[in-house]
């Protein structure tokens, strides 16, 4: 069995972002019963889910995560819906402002992610990492690749399951706003994302819905 995990470069003026230091971890960790290929997303509306299409057809992976970073978020977050719309709150790396606009003209109002968010909750609430399961993925370049992302699976008929988990900021980083707000050590987040990925394979290879090309 074949995981995409994928997380995003910095944003917003901070040098941090939790989900590139995962996948930086990730990266340099092999694994016995998987197999996990690794990808940083850039935080440019242009090229973010061009990149992402190209590692899903050149890895071929029956399962995707994507990863990103959600400040003011108090808990590692499963996304369950991505939704037809690009509204920034800030521009992006490259400066680019996007307001009310579709991502896919003619596509579907959302997508349901198609990770077993409520069982992947179970378990990591059983090892000890707290969780919620997130009905907003936002507007921004997070939600942009979670949804090009479902919406290529399904246009072209794809087996491959797929999801997007917001990760609270780093401690690091909220430091340095001095306003008050949540935050969550790498080492929780990492060990949180090694737990999903578990239980997705464990759930994934114990039954036929076992996806493959
Ligand atoms: N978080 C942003 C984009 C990159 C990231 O890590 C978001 O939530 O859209």
């Amino acid at each position: 069995m074949n995981f995409l995990i994928t997380g995003f470069e910095p944003f917003d003026d901070s040098p941090l972002n939790p989900s590139n230091s995962i996948i930086d971890r990730l990266s340099k960790r092999t694994f016995d019963n998987y197999r996990v290929h690794t990808s940083v997303l850039p935080v440019d509306t242009n090229t973010a889910p061009i990149k992402l299409i190209n590692e899903l057809q050149r890895m071929t992976p029956n399962v995707v995560i994507c990863l990103g970073q959600a400040s003011g978020r108090t808990t590692v977050s499963l996304e369950r819906i991505a939704i037809n719309l690009l509204d920034f709150r800030i521009p992006d790396n490259k400066g680019n402002q996007i307001e009310d606009r579709k991502i896919i003209t003619d596509g579907p109002a959302a997508y349901f992610s198609t990770l077993p968010i409520k069982e992947i909750q179970k378990e990591l609430r059983k090892a000890g990492f707290p969780s919620e399961i997130s009905c907003s993925a936002g507007t921004y370049l997070c939600n942009q690749v979670f949804y090009y992302l479902m919406h290529k699976i399904e246009e072209q008929r794809l087996p491959t399951k797929a999801g997007f988990i917001h990760l609270p900021a780093l401690p690091e980083q909220v430091i340095q706003t001095r306003k008050p707000s949540p935050s969550m050590s790498l080492d929780t987040s990492f060990h949180a994302i090694l737990n999903v990925i578990d239980t997705t394979f464990a759930l994934f290879s114990n039954t036929a819905e076992m996806p493959s090309y």
